[in-house]
């Protein structure tokens, strides 16, 4: 299958870690203090997806509307067939993309699933602070569904 992506890397780097995207020595504790959702002190997997999928939302979510649309999309993507990606993930065809639809399943995001692998050292499923600071943040921040 045909992998579809586009990188939206400075827009989240500015967005998790504000005047500071050129050092990445803290930029992990920010992480997971946004992420951690049940305040463990460590990522689980869909954390670490919640988390990551709703910054990247956010980032294209330009008016702070709760939608996305085509001009919004299109500034984050600009692959020739990005039309066509936005299209296929407005499910419902309204031309806004939702959160909801964003986090669609069928929008697989391999990234960070491989990402996530990368990061979890000991492989037990959870990322914690100690995981994220060993990583520098690049590839984690380009997205491919
Ligand atoms: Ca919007
Ligand atoms: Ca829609
Ligand atoms: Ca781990």
């Amino acid at each position: 299958m045909k992998s579809r992506s586009f990188s939206i890397l400075a827009a989240v780097c500015i967005l998790l870690l504000p005047g500071a995207c050129a050092t990445t020595d803290t930029w992990h504790s920010g992480v997971i203090a946004d992420f951690d959702t049940d305040s463990d002190g460590r990522l689980s997997k869909e954390e670490f997806y919640q988390g990551y999928s709703i910054q990247v939302f956010r980032t294209m979510d330009t008016n702070g509307d709760g939608v996305v649309e085509w001009e919004e999309w299109q500034r984050v993507d600009n692959r020739p067939d990005a039309r066509r990606h936005f299209e296929s993930v407005d499910r419902n065809g309204d031309g806004r993309v939702t959160l909801f639809e964003y986090q669609h399943p069928s929008n697989e995001m391999p990234d960070i699933h491989s990402n996530f692998a990368v990061m979890d050292r000991d492989q037990d499923g959870f990322l914690t602070p100690a995981e994220m600071s060993r990583f520098r943040g690049i590839e984690a921040f380009t997205v491919h569904f």
